[in-house]
């Protein structure tokens, strides 16, 4: 098949990359809808995937990755700057000549026998001002499909290149799945990304964690832009006004649920309604009004799949009912459809669980489904997408949002006092681990801006570079910046918050905030709501006032144990800390003093 593009940048890069894995045959990925169908053909008569009941779920597959590779790898995961410095005290780092001869032995002559797919990608709507371009090759034909839903593809990326250097390389090579030699290289001052050994999706779909968030926060930071881990929602209110929203989450802590959210019945009934604009990543920069404005870089949603059901998260369950691949969900026998833990209260009796063995939906310490189990969704199939979801140059947004799952001390929701606080509340975000990367569950740690595992140079770097993002905004053009926390329990381990829609009480809080229409407490840690303030009409026998006013109030002793672990954490970055930061953090040793 003959090269989509003339662009020589790209044609060499190739070129060199065909000698080293030495592909059988190399297919350049179009988009167009007869060659998705053939590779969708090929992959299932080797099994790769497994094609799904298409009346109940039409162009719908089933996928299974290795079980030794089920979720992403933050400990084979590495920065390859030029040195340890410029990645930071929170990532891997490698030299990166010696990572690229790592890589290359590891990659070298691995696609014999096997085709090379060569795959076009804009992330972001093609052509827009803050789109970026990448190639990905893989021999995964898994990679490919995935691909074309997350990212737009094909021929009219390339004549948006034309003959410009400035793309993303991206080389995935499966290998053997060995888990030993698994290895996630980023290379930021190369525009390059290195994936080897793998074929799950965040370690290997190389447009969204790798390219979107590690190398697109280094591109962001050279060239004055944000890349963040962030939702991005708008809220229209009965008058049919909408307001945007970017929020930060950890991994797991119900990003894709809030993303998508359905406004409680009381809120319905007025008139409110919540658009989805992205549920993961926000591309965000200064407009010519002064405002930030937000894209979504992707076209997809690729969400976790166990916990979304009917009620938790309907739209996503809609979402996935055509053109979804499906990974490491349980294939329900009877009617040739999946199914996972808390879609219902019936698992298929006559099923395979997600390794692939027979499971009669009993044995309760044997799961149907993988708790990171996935779906790759269109964006275009959910109900409640956004209709600035294409547009080119983004929605404004009012506010900043960062939250993650504590148990305690967080309460429901506070506003920082400026910006600068603000980035400082983002800096000291952290959260309950989730099994959304490998590794222990339920272990606090530090995740700033949600962007731990994501920042791809040194993170202080990155903190600052948000504090002089901040000097270019006008006070009264700067998004607000909040914290929340759904995740708070009582002292026998129950939710004090109901979650889900009943969030959209607390954004309504937020979105008044930023328009100055309400009041707030003055507390040691930023404003607090007054709890009256917060509607919780309809509530009755889940929130009190008083409940209410527990999960807001500030605990002084349990911060002044938080300052004690920032510090901790602080340190790790030596003098590199943005002296910002080092003053808002004594402010708080003092506050709560
Ligand atoms: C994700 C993640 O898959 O953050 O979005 O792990
Ligand atoms: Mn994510």
């Amino acid at each position: 098949m003959s090269a989509l593009t003339t662009n020589k940048s790209v044609l060499s890069w190739i070129d060199e990359k065909v000698e080293l894995v030495k592909p059988d045959k190399i297919v350049w990925i179009d988009g167009s809808k007869e060659q998705i169908e053939e590779l969708r053909a090929t992959a299932c008569s080797t099994g790769e995937l497994v094609k799904l009941n298409q009346d109940l779920l039409p162009n719908c597959y089933l996928h299974r990755t290795a079980v030794n590779d089920v979720a992403r790898v933050e400990g084979r995961t590495f920065i390859c700057a030029p040195t340890k410095e410029e990645a930071g005290p929170t990532n891997n780092w490698m030299e990166p000549s010696e990572a690229y001869n790592m890589l290359y032995d590891i990659a070298r002559d691995s696609y014999k026998g096997r085709t090379m797919y060569v795959i076009p990608y804009s992330m972001g709507p093609v052509g827009s001002p803050f789109a970026k371009i990448g190639i990905e090759l893989t021999d995964s034909i898994y990679v490919v499909l995935n691909m074309v839903i997350m990212t737009r593809v094909g021929k009219a990326v390339l004549d948006v290149l034309g003959d410009s250097n400035d793309w993303v390389r991206g080389l995935h090579c499966r290998c053997s799945i060995d888990e030993e030699k698994r290895y996630i290289c980023q290379f930021p001052q190369d525009n390059t990304i290195i994936s080897v050994n793998s074929g799950y999706g965040g370690n290997v779909l190389l447009g969204k964690k790798c390219f979107a968030l590690r190398i697109a926060s280094y591109q962001g930071w050279k060239e004055g832009w944000q890349a963040e881990h962030m939702l991005i929602l708008g809220i229209e209110n009965p008058q049919g006004e909408v307001k945007y929203i970017c929020a930060a989450f950890p991994s797991a802590c119900g990003k894709t649920n809030l993303a998508m959210l359905i406004p409680p019945e009381s809120y319905k009934k007025k008139g409110y309604k919540v658009w989805c604009v992205g549920d993961d990543i926000a591309w965000i920069r200064k407009g010519p009004d002064g405002r930030l404005y937000a894209i979504n870089p992707e076209n997809g949603f690729f969400g976790v799949a166990p916990g979304t059901n009917e009620k938790s998260n309907p739209n996503a369950l809609a979402t996935t009912k055509e053109g979804t691949i499906f990974t490491n969900v349980a294939h329900n026998l009877d009617n040739n459809t999946v199914w996972w833990e808390g879609l219902d209260k019936n698992p298929p009796a006559n099923a395979v669980e997600w390794k692939g063995s027979k499971w009669n939906g009993q044995e309760s310490e044997e799961k149907g489904a993988h708790p990171n189990s996935r779906f790759t969704a269109p964006a275009k199939n959910c109900p409640c997408l956004s209709s600035e979801f294409e547009n080119p140059n983004g929605v404004p947004i009012s506010a900043i949002v960062f939250g993650g799952r504590r148990a305690k001390l967080a309460p429901l929701v506070y506003q920082s006092r400026d910006w600068n606080h603000g980035v400082f509340v983002g800096s000291i975000m952290a959260s309950e681990t989730t099994a959304a990367a490998a590794g222990a569950v339920g272990v606090v740690r530090r995740d700033p801006m949600a962007m731990l595992p994501f920042c791809g140079y040194n993170m202080a770097d990155y903190w600052q570079h948000w504090i002089d993002i901040g000097k270019t905004l006008d006070a009264d053009k700067a998004p607000k910046i909040f914290n929340v926390n759904w995740f708070r329990k009582d002292d026998e381990g129950n939710f004090m918050w109901p979650g889900f829609g009943d969030n959209l009480r607390v954004l309504d809080w937020i979105i008044d905030r930023c328009e100055g229409k309400v009041g707030a407490k003055e507390t040691e840690i930023g404003f607090i709501p007054n709890a009256e303030d917060i509607n919780i009409e309809g509530l009755e026998g889940e929130v009190t006032l008083d409940s209410l006013k527990s999960i807001l109030e500030v605990e002084k002793e349990l911060w002044q144990e938080d300052a004690k672990g920032i510090e901790e954490f602080y340190a790790k970055f030596g003098d590199r800390i943005p002296p910002v930061l080092a003053e808002e953090l004594a402010t708080l040793k003092k506050n709560v003093q």
